[in-house]
């Protein structure tokens, strides 16, 4: 048996304390879930890769961890046509499309694609490992030794409801100071020098305001407003004509294609999306109409790093930017971005990541991030290293979970706050 040939594969679910953060659906739920994917070849090579943990996306992953044993993890283009056959029954979704959430589109393949992520960064960290090869070396080679990430400031509270889950020092930021306050807060802990606020919790005109006093605290900064789609066309024209002078990007003003298209004909402000491109499907339209000047990439729901480079290359080819979108995520994660981030050539914008919101983590070291940056590694694979007792800890308490966290749920989690919530419908204002 060949040195890299997969031995075993392990899933283990996980819940990650979430602090309350607000958007346009609700608030994050005290833990939200993770699967961390793990591989081991017959030379005794381990890689590691991450993705969503919500339930539908548990049972294809088992799927795919019984037909991989007996295959290299130099095979990942084999893995991804496994990936596409994988039934997804049971989660709700079928070939078509559904449209909604704070991620787009929700497909079947899209969810092959999420689960098939984890196992490509695996094979990739596992490969790097067996090669004595960093996975950028495996992606083509590094153009860049560090990459770049933006402060995510989101509304928050101090507290979850009832104070349930992990407490933390960051307070509340649930208007226009309280958000400079927050990314004064990022800025000095991690350096960050552009910020990203999550918008859509407010009425737009609070938002707006809050753009304006970080551009009065930190002038000259790239700012951007997402407020996932929560905003007419009519508002999202408004609100980029009164911050023109300030946003590097809006984010998803509006919901859909058509109706990003329409704004973007009438503003000179770029428009980025994680929400109208998020599947190949939907590249020509979105494209050739100039609903988008940005497409935040996401290497989980594209289907991995390698996937990640094909829509970079597309993107180059139309002259739509490139950045990364982030959605809560341990380290695993943030060092597979890292890696594929720093092969592309032309990467627009720095990177969102939920980092410095996750307090906990599953390896032995936090993946650091300084100066707003995290350095690209050149050890072996992504570069990090399990903490088996942190997994396990994590694990325990995703068995232990009476359900109420296995599936995020931020309207849920809001109708602790406000009795009755409903996700609203959008457009919201
Ligand atoms: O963490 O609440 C959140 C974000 O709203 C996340 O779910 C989005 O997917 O960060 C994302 C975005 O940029 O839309
Ligand atoms: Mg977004």
């Amino acid at each position: 048996m060949d040195r890299l040939t997969i031995e075993e594969v392990r899933l283990t679910p996980v819940l990650v304390a979430d602090p309350p953060l607000l958007n346009t659906q609700g608030l994050h739920q005290p833990y939200t879930p993770r699967l961390v994917v793990e591989v081991r070849t017959a030379g005794g090579h381990s890689g590691v890769g991450e993705t969503y943990g919500d339930t539908k996306y548990l049972a294809p992953a088992r799927k795919l961890a019984e037909r991989l044993p007996g295959r290299s993890v130099r095979d990942v283009n084999a893995l991804l046509a496994m990936a596409g056959e994988l039934p997804v029954s049971g989660t709700g979704l079928s070939d078509s499309v559904d449209v909604g959430g704070l991620r787009g589109v929700q497909t079947a393949e899209k969810l092959r694609l999420s689960v098939a992520s984890a196992f490509e960064v695996a094979c990739l960290d596992a490969l790097g490992h067996a090669l004595g090869e960093p996975v950028h070396a495996l992606l083509g080679g590094r153009v860049r030794d560090t990459v770049e990430y933006a402060a995510y400031l989101f509304y928050r509270h101090a507290r979850h409801p009832d104070d349930a889950g992990e407490p933390d020092d960051w307070g509340d930021a649930l208007d226009a100071p309280g958000v400079v306050a927050q990314a004064r807060l990022l800025a000095e802990r991690y350096g960050f020098r552009s910020f990203k606020l999550k918008g859509g919790v407010l009425p737009p005109d609070e938002e707006v305001a809050a753009v304006r006093a970080l551009a009065a605290e930190f002038p000259g900064s790239p700012l951007r407003l997402d407020p996932n789609g929560a905003w007419t066309v009519a508002t999202s024209l408004r609100v980029a004509d009164e911050l023109r002078d300030v946003l590097e990007y809006l984010e998803d003003p509006t919901s859909g294609t058509e109706a990003m298209a329409a704004v973007a004909a009438e503003t000179r402000v770029p428009l980025a999306t994680n929400m109208c491109v998020t599947t190949r499907g939907e590249i020509p339209e979105a494209f050739t109409r100039g609903a988008v000047q940005v497409v935040l990439s996401d290497h989980h729901y594209w289907g991995g790093l390698r996937r990640t480079l094909e829509l970079a290359a597309v993107c180059r080819t139309f002259g739509v930017g490139l950045a990364m979108h982030s959605n809560t995520h341990l380290g695993i994660s943030l060092a597979a971005m890292t890696q594929v981030a720093s092969v592309v050539p032309d990467l627009h914008h720095t990177c969102d990541t939920h980092y410095p919101w996750q307090s906990e983590d599953v390896l032995t070291a936090r993946v650091p991030l300084a100066s707003g940056r995290v350095r690209v590694s050149d050890a072996p694979g992504l570069g990090v290293a399990l903490d088996r007792d942190a997994l396990a800890r994590l694990h325990r308490r995703w068995r232990e979970d009476d359900g109420t966290h296995r599936d995020r749920d931020d309207a849920a989690a809001m109708r602790r706050l406000v009795p009755g919530w409903d996700a609203p419908a959008v457009p919201r204002w």
